[in-house]
């Protein structure tokens, strides 16, 4: 039986609210509980590994996980293409097959360290990965279709499905078409040399080296290609940057360069604070761009008052994965807040101030990470 009373939605608006900005004393709810409990991050300690494990790998999933069998998963090609295409998973693997070490962000890593807090999936500093991807790319597919002269964006959807303020919807995401015909845009069947596990898209996703996640199309159905600015809602009104609710603002895009600190010493339980013995020890992390490559990285331990110059090892993968860097400490006891700060080869570097927008989006905030150097 089906009941409608007063209390009972009219539309999908009452199912679910605007975006908000947390008041001053406002403490996390259970409902960015529930999506922080969902959508992990990578342990920080894993970013000792150069290829992030799939398992340690973060994850954002804005609806449900999609139940798609891959033997009969096809990937449909069409809008304003000469030749539709209709492509099984079978078709796709025997296509050309590259693999790539390519660097994913969230877009919104950080927004939780925000004053006010975008009130949203609750990241602190931990939503990134490092994996290997494998797949076709998406350029030739594109050619071989036909793409009309007049194309504007090439719009990708996803098999997911879910509402978001308001508004019912499959996930989909537009690339303008000079950033979809890059040759290192990929379709993705595998992930670290195994195939896609069903939280990272399977059996088939879109990767974007270089782009915030939000680009990089899990459980990928359609790609459909406009002559006209594509509207949908992740493009037009999510992934944006806004400084208030009115501000039209501008696309979401390339990742901000950042540099982690992979925390030294053991922490403690329910704080998470590092403790350290001290004498010599090795402060290490990594750093990635999608702007351009890493350039350098600096190295504080008195939380930004002072810098150093830290190691940068050999690149192991393309300009798209990050980079390990190194640099040799011996504290004495006492209280220190480490961070690193990574500059780019186009000159983009991190901001010690938090640069605020309304929905937590592209902040590069250095971070900090309390440690406790104790006496032996
Ligand atoms: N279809 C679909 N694709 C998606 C998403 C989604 O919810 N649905 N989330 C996006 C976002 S916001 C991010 S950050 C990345 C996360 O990829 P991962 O979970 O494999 O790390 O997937 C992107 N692709
Ligand atoms: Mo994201």
């Amino acid at each position: 039986m089906t009941t409608v009373d007063d209390t009972t939605p009219r539309s999908m608006s009452e199912v679910s609210g605007p975006s908000r900005l947390a008041g001053p004393d406002e403490g996390i709810s259970t409902e960015e509980l529930q999506l922080a409990a969902r959508n992990h991050g990578i342990p920080l300690e894993a970013l000792r590994y150069d290829v992030t494990p799939a398992g340690l790998h973060y994850l954002l999933i804005h609806y449900d996980i999609p139940d798609l069998d891959p033997a009969t998963h096809a990937l449909v090609v069409d809008g304003a293409v000469a030749r539709p295409l209709t492509l099984s998973l079978a078709d796709l693997r025997d296509r050309p097959r590259v693999t790539r070490r390519v660097t994913l962000e969230c877009a919104g890593n950080g927004r939780a360290l925000l004053h006010p807090r975008p009130v949203s999936q609750p990241w602190l500093v931990e939503a990134v990965g490092n994996a290997e991807w494998t797949g076709t790319p998406l350029a030739p597919l594109l050619r071989e279709a036909g793409i009309a002269a007049d194309a504007v964006d090439v719009v990708f959807t996803g098999a997911d499905h879910g509402v978001e303020r308001g508004v019912e919807q499959d996930y989909q995401r537009a690339l303008p078409v000079a950033d979809a015909l890059r040759e290192e845009v990929l379709l993705a069947y595998e992930m670290n040399g195994a195939p896609l596990l069903p939280q990272h898209g399977a059996p088939l996703r879109l990767i974007v080296p270089g782009w915030y996640g939000m680009a990089h199309v899990k459980w990928l159905r359609s790609v459909t290609v406009l002559t006209e600015p594509f509207e949908g809602y992740q493009n037009a009104v999510a992934y944006r940057l806004r400084q208030d609710a009115d501000d039209p603002g501008v696309p979401v895009t390339r990742i901000e360069p950042r540099a982690l600190v992979r925390p030294p010493g053991f922490p403690d339980f329910m704080s998470r604070a590092r403790v350290l013995r001290p004498g010599p020890c090795t402060l290490d992390g990594r750093a990635w761009s999608g702007h351009a490559p890493v350039v350098a990285v600096e190295v504080t331990t008195d939380g930004g008052s002072t810098w150093a110059p830290a190691i940068l090892d050999e690149p192991t993968g393309g300009d798209f994965a990050w980079r390990r860097w190194r640099y040799e400490w011996s504290p004495r006891p006492g209280r220190y807040v480490l961070g690193a700060r990574a500059t780019d080869a186009s000159g983009r570097t991190q901001p010690l101030e938090q640069p605020w927008n309304r929905g937590g989006f592209a902040n590069n905030l250095v971070q900090r990470v309390e440690v406790t150097v104790v006496a032996e």
